[in-house]
């Protein structure tokens, strides 16, 4: 009956399982936690409910209890680009974006909704932002955005994708609307903002361009160090990855000629 794709099959295991791999292996730092707890938490935000009048605040116990802190320097927000966002933060090693987070990790690419007037999960479809604002799915994500930003800390990192249709910086957008927000000013000491085009994209959105701009001009304004750079290095090694060929993929090179290939006397 809803427009969008149904709760994802295993809902339950899924969830369950990944708490104890992040707890175990992607981040034992974060000590222990009761993972059975955290799905009934998770659960019991949504379930039994209308799947369009879920808050944010239903979440509340299951961020509690799944939270831990962010180290500094590590937070890397993005918008459009969740892949790559996916491998330069190698599952927290390098960044930790919110789904390097144990309570963004349990959700990720994940879709649930409940159905009122029943315990069962909606395994048909789930309603899309479009039907409803209060889903559950999006109120999920805007307790797991709000939380992130007000924990972020030190250098913070920004990765934009400057060939995205709706602009680099979309508004309304979590990182415009629920991050931005959020952030603590006597703990941030600078936002570092990256806008990478796709490879065979347009370069529709620069540094110092269109919403960058906006987005400088918003943060700057708010009393923060910020920088900006186009089409950072260690993101397109990233990229180049799938398109070793491509004109944008020919790094210049300070190798020795000797490296490069034979040179012709000598
Ligand atoms: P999209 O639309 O590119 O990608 C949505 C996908 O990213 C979904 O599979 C979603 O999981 C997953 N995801 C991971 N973190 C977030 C998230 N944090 N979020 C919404 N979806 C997330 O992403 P958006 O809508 O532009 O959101 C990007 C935002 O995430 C930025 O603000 C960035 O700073 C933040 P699922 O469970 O929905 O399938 C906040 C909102 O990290």
């Amino acid at each position: 009956k809803w427009k969008g794709e149904g709760t994802t099959q295993n809902l339950e295991s899924i969830v369950i399982g990944r708490c104890y791999e992040y707890i175990r292996l992607v981040n034992p730092a974060v000590g222990e936690k009761n993972c059975s707890q955290i799905w009934e938490a998770f659960k019991n935000a949504f379930i039994n409910k209308d799947p369009c009048n879920i808050l944010p605040e239903d979440y509340e116990l299951f961020i509690n209890i799944t939270f831990h802190t962010i180290p500094p320097n590590k937070s890397l927000f993005w918008e459009n680009n969740q892949l790559l966002v996916t491998s330069l933060a190698a599952r927290g090693r390098r960044y930790m974006s919110v789904g390097d987070t144990l309570f963004g990790f349990l959700a990720d690419f994940l879709i649930w909704c409940g159905q009122a007037d029943s315990p069962g999960l909606d395994y048909e479809s789930c309603p899309t932002m479009a039907e409803c604002e209060n889903n559950a799915v999006d109120s999920f994500w805007r307790i797991a955005s709000v939380t992130y930003a007000k924990h972020s800390s030190g250098v913070v990192q920004v990765l934009l994708n400057g060939s995205a249709e709706g602009g680099a910086y979309p508004q309304p957008g979590f990182f415009a609307d629920y991050e931005i927000p959020n952030f603590q000013k006597d703990k941030i000491s600078q936002v570092v903002i990256w806008v990478v085009d796709d490879i065979e994209g347009p370069d529709r959105d620069s540094c110092g361009t269109n919403s960058v701009k906006t987005l400088e001009t918003r943060l700057k304004t708010l009393g923060f160090d910020v920088t900006c750079t186009d089409n950072y290095k260690s993101v397109m090694f990233l990229l180049c990855l799938d398109y070793p060929d491509h004109s944008k993929c020919a790094f210049a090179s300070s190798a020795p000629a000797a490296q490069r290939g034979p040179i012709s006397s000598d």
